[in-house]
């Protein structure tokens, strides 16, 4: 996996984006304003919906050469041949994962303190998303917020790249850079923002 990708990670939300429509138009905003990968996270979503929500941001995506993540579902990831998967502590692990992926495909693994981070194991792990940076009520079963200070120690622990989340927004972006990670993954700095294309501009410009 090419870390640049990890740049500007959004994280689609159906609530925040007005359902599926809206997640497929903010996806392509956000992706034709620069942003570098896309996942798809619906909790509440069958699975069913889900696949056929990832078919048509395949459609949007591919073209503009943004790789679309699904989020907790492995089975969902492979059928529809989406470029990666992102799962959480809960989730099936990343051995259980690679078992079922074809070669190539990006693995992300949520990690959110350092015992979590010592356990990834970077040749099954191709990325690690650190937070909750911030308390966020995108997330409300998120772990505790962990602030700069949780992010640096886990940054520099980290075996792979790394992605901080958890209600970061503009003004939080050199203190999350100067952590060292490789980029940063929003929910509400892009969905539901009245233009998703200027949201998207306004955080690239700082991520320099
Ligand atoms: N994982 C940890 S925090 C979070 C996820 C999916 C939500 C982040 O959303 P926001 O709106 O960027 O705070
Ligand atoms: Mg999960």
């Amino acid at each position: 996996m090419d870390k640049k990708i990890l740049k500007l990670y959004l994280v689609l939300d159906p609530d925040l984006c007005g359902g599926f429509d809206g997640m497929i138009q903010t996806a392509k905003d956000a992706a034709q304003a620069g942003a570098t990968v896309v996942q798809l996270r619906a909790p509440d979503w069958k699975k069913r919906r889900l696949a056929a929500c990832g078919r048509e941001l395949l459609k949007v995506l591919r073209p503009l050469g943004v790789p679309l993540i699904v989020n907790d579902h492995v089975d969902v990831a492979v059928a529809i041949g989406a470029d990666g998967v992102h799962v959480g502590q809960d989730d099936l692990s990343p051995e259980d994962c690679r078992r079922q992926m074809p070669e190539g495909m990006i693995l992300g693994l949520s990690v959110s303190n350092l015992e979590e981070v010592r356990n990834v194991d970077p040749a099954l792990v191709d990325y690690v998303g650190i937070g909750p940076i911030h308390n966020t009520s995108t997330k409300p079963d998120a772990a505790p917020a962990i602030g700069f200070d949780g992010l640096r120690a886990i940054v520099s622990t980290s075996p792979c790249p790394s992605v901080a989340i958890g209600g970061i927004k503009t003004r939080d972006i050199p203190e999350v850079l100067a952590s060292g990670t490789d980029g940063i993954a929003v929910v509400s700095a892009i969905c539901g923002q009245p233009d998703p294309s200027v949201a998207t501009r306004n955080l690239l410009a700082l991520l320099v």
